[in-house]
């Protein structure tokens, strides 16, 4: 199944994303896939993992004076230009380091049967997609694949870390989640919530990894639309997901995989993507 890469070792596939050894190095792939209601689509969607790793390329240097990033170089094997990046090796924390400012999705579930997201209390009466006052790390631990990554309390996160490093993750995320809302909020978008996943090099350094702030790590809504009370429109993947729980007569209770996504979705989708791009980096495709 993985992609034969001259010079690379495949070690391990996500979702959407592989990851090779490659010299010192790894060598992180994006693909074209792309996922709704935990399926993989078919077809994939034309450029995206090229869209996805330009994006995070572009928050990487935004946020480079507050974090050094993992990113060695662009230089890639043909078979997978434009869409890899070649990552420094990092010794990971086993953490997904996430930072809220909206109330929604495994936050929201959790603030309806508890009040509290990862233990912290959050006041009565907010809604889906209500705004915090405060944005709050919500760390979770990654799962197998095919499970759901489960949310944990920051006490946890100093069980696996230490109090000191899990403090540092913490401030870490909260301070990327500020840069980059205040970023997206110029341009008229929302970042209602983000995803960072980070590494030490063998000094100690606390390095950011993965792929950031892309519409696979986090969640962006149209400023322009925003209503508290209802799910958001997702700036990405709302073609694909209403056309699977209208149209497409597929049963999203009936544990069979979804339909082939026609041409014109497949499309309309893309042209999300590059719009989400332009929109936040300024930049043309
Ligand atoms: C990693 C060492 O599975 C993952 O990505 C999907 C392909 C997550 N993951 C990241 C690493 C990284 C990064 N990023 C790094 N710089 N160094 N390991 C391992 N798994």
């Amino acid at each position: 199944m993985p992609l034969e890469i001259p010079g690379a070792t495949h070690l391990h596939s996500g979702k959407v994303r592989d990851l090779y050894t490659y010299g010192d190095d790894l060598l992180m792939v994006a693909s074209d896939r792309v996922s709704a209601y935990d399926f993989i689509l078919e077809p994939g969607i034309p450029d995206k993992g090229e869209i996805l790793t330009r994006m995070s390329l572009w928050w990487f240097d935004q946020l480079a004076d507050l974090v050094p990033h993992h990113v060695v170089s662009t230089d890639v094997p043909a078979v997978v230009a434009g869409r890899a990046l070649v990552v420094e090796r990092l010794d990971m924390f086993p953490v997904e380091c996430v930072a809220r400012g909206y109330l929604t999705g495994s936050g929201l579930v959790d603030y309806r049967e508890t009040g509290a997201v990862c233990g912290i209390p959050l006041p009565d009466g907010l809604v889906d997609a209500s705004r915090l006052d405060t944005p709050i790390f919500t760390p979770a631990t990654k799962a197998e694949l095919g499970e759901h990554d489960e949310n944990v309390s920051f006490e946890a996160v100093v069980e696996t870390v230490g109090a000191e490093m899990a403090e540092r993750l913490r401030d870490l995320t909260l301070t990327v989640y500020g840069r980059a809302e205040e970023i997206a909020r110029e341009r008229g978008i929302i970042l209602a919530d983000t995803k960072l996943e980070f590494g030490a090099r063998p000094d100690g350094t606390i390095v950011l990894a993965d792929e950031v702030l892309t519409p696979d790590s986090s969640r962006f809504w149209p400023a322009d639309r925003y209503q508290p009370g209802q799910a958001q429109p997702s700036y990405d993947k709302q073609f694909v997901r209403d056309w699977l729980t209208g149209e497409s007569g597929w049963d999203r209770a009936s544990d069979t995989p979804p339909p082939r996504l026609p041409d014109e979705i497949v499309e309309r989708t893309r042209d999300r993507y590059i719009e989400a791009y332009e929109r936040l980096t300024g930049l043309t495709w």
